[in-house]
This record gives structure tokens, C-alpha cells and sequence, in this order.
């Protein structure tokens, strides 16, 4: 009997997925799991969660029905209410309106009841300079599932992960733990998760999901050998994922296609993101306006045309963006199934690509000093108002924020920085003020970092009645009252600003850096 039919035999025998385990109750984890309870299809999920001094108190908080997550997410604490059974029923009875179908426990020995396990643990990169992933975290929860798994369970990772991690250090920690093989005794597959902030629930129900399984069992490049793409593993992943999705459909294939497509697809946003932060500096140096070209470029259209430029600005922030490029790189040499044939003694353009946005603050640092150089003062001792410190327009998630580089880069230089942001509430070492007109008034410079929708609404003359700058009529000459802008999202009306008696500067605003200063008042 071909191996590929035994781990077949004991899926049938097992019957459909009833009973299925999440590891990891965070903002992957947590929406995975009320989803899979919610589904008709499925009789019971666990959630677990190591009963840590940092994140112990997600599980009480979920077993009554509330979310630990931050922010807004529609829809998830009513279903976490709901799962958990503590919907009351419209006659008033606890209980009566919902049944317990959810249950977050410490206890890892449950997994062992669990028809399928899935992982949602984080593997952020310590330092990407070395390309090394933490997967300390990951791999503990791994060695968790291969300790209770039991044959004919689907294990399913869906943290993003260095392409070749499934096939590679999970299946050997899975075999090592259990004692079974992967693709023989039980189901492995990889099904990234593409959830943004603020719309977990809504991300799982309708994005399509990419469902990589392991290649099933055969001598290496046997004919029997079934490609990942319908093997027993990947079947059984299907089963797991198709009644979670609404609009979204499954796409299966092997679990590396899976997990370089996970990260490829963050890699190619990040490269679109570079190509228009280059242009932009491009721009700049020409003396033209960066939006003009984005406009003529974007009108080329027509079947199978298409540039999809994206916007320039003052870096690239997040957890996804700025890790992932990082990941498929070293993906191609665990996987390493051929050479790789490249442009001898090239970078990567991708991780050039990398380069080039972490560079954007520090062009906003020159913007700052150039606009400081017009009005005869320097970065050393300048007052400066950084709007901004979330890496995302209103958003309060400052994970890797650019703004925090070019804070540091003006300490650096010798500059006193105030910092406002409307939703980051607190950040380690940065005091973050709510006061918008407290942190402006008296500053040498405004540096817009995020787009956020309230600074949108920032008019000039306004500005300059708060700020303490004298309005009188003095001689026009360059001096010290003179305020500067920079703007890092493409926030502000130049003409406005510079006819308000601002100096300028804008990130691919060539046609403005060097405009005439105004006289004002
Ligand atoms: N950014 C630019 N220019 C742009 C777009 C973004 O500078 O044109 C900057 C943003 O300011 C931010 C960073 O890039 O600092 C990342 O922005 P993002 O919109 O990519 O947001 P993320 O990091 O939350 O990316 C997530 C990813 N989703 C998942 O990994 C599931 C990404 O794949 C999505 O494409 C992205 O959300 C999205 O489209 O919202």
C-alpha cells in the first residue's frame, strides 16, 4: 500500500474534522478560531494560550466572551461572545441563545482530541541584517502539537514563515515529538493567514486562502509521488478552510509554493512601495512634481496595462512589509533544490528595494535640514513637531514605525523633538502628546510622518495664530520667524503653506522645495 493511501485510510477512518485546536490567541489566532467555531461544519475549538505573565489574561477574557485585541475589529467580540456561549437568549436565560463551541485553555493535552491543529505564532526578525527569524515562539508551540498529535491529524502553520520551514524544521520537530511521519501518519500543510488590523474577520471570510500541503509520500520524484497540490494533506487542509470562506475561494498547492507566495506577496508590495519612493527622489532632484508623473504614467491603460504605482512617503512601517523580503531571501537557500542563477554579484532587487525605503527617513531628515538651511537656522538646538508615530494613516499600530527612525536621526543631530500622534496611545521611551497645538507651538519645523485623516484639516493661517511666531509686518529678510513644513504623506496644499509664509519642503515635490519665501502677515 502506497504510503499516500495510509495517511488516506486513516483520514476516512477518522471521518470529517469535528474537533479542531489554534495555538496562539492573538490577532491571527483569535478571529481563526471563533470562525472555525461558528462554522456549522465544526463541533468544538480550543483556543490555547501558554498561561504566560504577558498574555495569560487572553484566556478568562475570552472564556466570557470578551476580545483582548486592541482597536476596533467588527464583528469579533459579538462572535467571541457567541462561541463562547454567552449570548443570552431572548427569553433572558444565560446561555439560551448560543452553545459553548469555543474554549481557551492552557491545558496542551487537549490537542490530542483535536481532529486539526493550526499555528498562528508571530516569527519576527531579531536583526534582518543576519536574515536569521526568531522562531523560538513558533517552534515551542510546534513541539507542543507534536507531543499530543495523534495519526490522521492535520497540522496546518499559518504563521508567514521562511520559505521551506513546513517540509524542513516542522515536520522534523512534528516526527521527532510524535513519533509518526508527516504525510504518512498525519496531515502538514501551510495556509498563510492575509489578515490586516481592523478587519480580521471580514480578511479570513473573504480573501481567497492560499492551502499548501505537504507532498504525499513517495520516493523523491516517483510517479506515485503526489505533487502537494492534491495530496491527502492538502485535501484534508481544503476540508478545514472551505466553510470559514464567504466570498473568498481556495487555492491549493504545495506548502513552499504556499509559503513563498505568502511572502513573495508582501516582498512585491514593498518593491512597488521602493520603485515610487525612487521616482519620487528622482523627482525631486529634476524640479518636477512626482503626482503629475504618477497621473501621466497611471493614464496608460488597456488590456493586460497596468503600472499600479504606488505612493511615495516617509518609510515603511509594520510587521508584514518590513520582514518578509527578508524571509523569501533566505527561503532560497534552505530550499535550495537548484542553484540559483542570478546576475553574478548583484543585489537583490528586492532587498534593494528594502534599502531604498529604510532610507525614506532619513531623506526626511535632509528635507528638515534643507528646509531649516532656508530660514538660516540648524538641526542642532531646531524645535521640531513630528505629527505622526503610527506606522499606518489612523491607525494606533506603531510596529517598526519610520517615525521612529526619523526621531532618532534628529536626536541625533542634535534637535529637540516633540511627538504627536491622535491613536498611538503609548510607545516605550517616546512620550506621545494628544495636544496637537501644545506640541506645534514654538516649533522650528512640522514634519508630517503619518497621514493621518486630522491632519488633513491643518490650515496655515490657523497654525500661525497658535504658534509663537511674530505675525507683525517685519523686513522680509530670511530669519528665525519663519516656520518650516515637511510634508512625508503628501498631506498639504504646497501654495497654501508656501503663500502662508511656511517654507516648504514635500517628498517627490520637486516643483516646490525650492519655491520663493513669502512675505506674511
Ligand atoms: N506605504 C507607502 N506607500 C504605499 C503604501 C504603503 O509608503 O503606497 C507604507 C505605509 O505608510 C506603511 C507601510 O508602507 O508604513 C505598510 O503599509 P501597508 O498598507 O502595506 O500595510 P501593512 O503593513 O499592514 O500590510 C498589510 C499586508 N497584509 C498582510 O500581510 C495580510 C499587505 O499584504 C497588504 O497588501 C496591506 O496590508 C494592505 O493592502 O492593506
Amino acid at each position: 500500500m502506497s504510503n499516500n493511501n495510509k495517511l488516506q485510510q486513516l483520514i476516512d477512518k477518522r471521518g470529517p474534522i469535528k474537533k479542531i485546536g489554534v495555538i496562539g490567541m492573538g490577532y491571527v489566532g483569535i478571529p481563526a478560531a471563533v470562525l472555525f467555531a461558528d462554522a456549522p461544519e465544526f463541533d468544538y475549538v480550543y483556543g490555547f494560550q501558554r498561561d504566560s505573565k504577558s498574555s495569560g489574561y487572553k484566556i478568562g477574557m475570552l472564556n466570557s466572551g470578551e476580545s483582548p485585541l486592541k482597536g476596533k475589529e467588527p464583528g469579533l467580540e459579538e462572535l467571541i461572545s457567541k462561541v463562547t456561549g454567552n449570548v443570552t437568549g431572548n427569553d433572558g436565560r444565560e446561555n439560551a441563545g448560543s452553545r459553548r463551541k469555543f474554549e481557551c485553555t492552557s491545558d496542551f493535552s487537549k490537542i490530542a482530541e483535536c481532529d486539526a491543529v493550526t499555528l498562528a505564532i508571530q516569527t519576527p526578525f531579531e536583526n534582518p541584517k543576519d536574515l536569521i527569524p526568531n522562531f523560538t515562539p513558533l517552534i515551542e508551540g510546534i513541539r507542543n502539537v507534536g507531543r499530543y498529535l495523534t495519526p490522521g491529524t492535520l497540522v496546518v502553520l499559518e504563521s508567514t514563515i521562511t520559505p521551506g520551514t513546513t517540509v524542513g524544521m516542522a515536520k522534523d520537530i512534528l516526527e521527532e515529538e510524535s513519533g509518526l511521519v508527516a504525510g504518512e501518519d498525519f496531515a502538514l500543510a501551510h495556509a498563510p493567514e492575509r489578515v490586516m488590523v481592523g478587519r480580521l474577520l471580514q480578511n479570513i471570510r473573504e480573501h481567497d486562502r492560499i492551502v499548501g500541503g505537504i507532498d504525499g509520500i513517495g520516493a523523491p520524484n516517483d510517479i506515485n509521488d503526489i505533487s502537494g497540490v492534491d495530496s491527502p494533506s492538502t485535501k484534508r487542509a481544503v476540508e478545514l478552510y472551505s466553510p470559514v470562506l464567504t466570498k473568498g475561494k481556495i487555492i491549493p498547492m504545495s506548502a513552499t509554493a504556499a509559503e513563498v507566495t505568502k511572502t513573495a506577496e508582501n516582498t512585491f508590495r514593498d518593491l512597488q512601495i521602493a520603485a515610487a519612493n525612487q521616482l519620487a527622489l528622482y523627482c525631486e532632484a529634476m524640479g518636477i512634481n512626482f503626482y503629475d508623473v504618477r497621473t501621466g504614467v497611471d493614464s496608460l491603460k488597456g488590456e493586460g496595462i497596468t503600472r499600479a504605482m504606488l505612493w511615495p512617503g516617509a518609510g515603511v512601517g509594520g510587521h508584514c512589509l518590513t520582514k518578509d523580503t527578508y524571509h523569501l531571501e533566505r527561503g532560497v537557500s534552505v530550499v535550495a533544490a537548484e542553484p540559483l542563477d542570478y546576475p553574478e554579484g548583484r543585489d537583490s532587487l528586492y532587498v534593494l528595494a528594502r534599502h531604498i525605503n529604510d532610507f525614506m527617513p532619513e531623506h526626511m531628515l535632509t528635507l528638515t535640514k534643507d528646509g531649516l538651511a532656508r530660514v538660516g537656522k540648524d538641526i542642532k538646538g531646531a524645535k521640531i513637531a513630528l505629527l505622526g508615530w503610527a506606522f499606518l494613516n489612523n491607525s494606533d499600530d506603531a510596529r517598526d514605525t519610520p517615525s521612529e527612525v526619523y526621531y532618532n536621526l534628529c536626536l541625533k543631530a542634535g534637535a529637540e523633538v516633540k511627538v504627536h500622534d491622535p491613536h498611538v496611545l503609548n510607545y516605550p521611551g517616546v512620550s506621545i502628546s494628544k495636544d496637537l497645538d501644545g506640541v506645534i507651538s514654538g516649533a522650528d519645523v512640522i514634519a508630517i510622518l503619518t497621514g493621518h485623516n486630522e491632519y488633513f484639516k491643518l490650515n496655515p493661517e490657523d497654525l500661525r495664530k497658535k504658534m509663537s511666531v511674530l505675525s507683525n509686518k517685519q523686513s522680509n529678510k530670511e530669519s528665525g520667524k519663519y516656520v518650516v513644513i515637511v510634508d512625508g504623506r503628501n498631506v498639504i496644499d504646497p501654495d497654501l503653506w508656501i503663500k502662508g509664509g511656511f517654507v516648504y519642503k514635500g517628498i517627490g515635490r520637486g516643483d516646490k522645495n525650492s519655491h520663493s519665501i513669502f512675505k506674511y502677515g
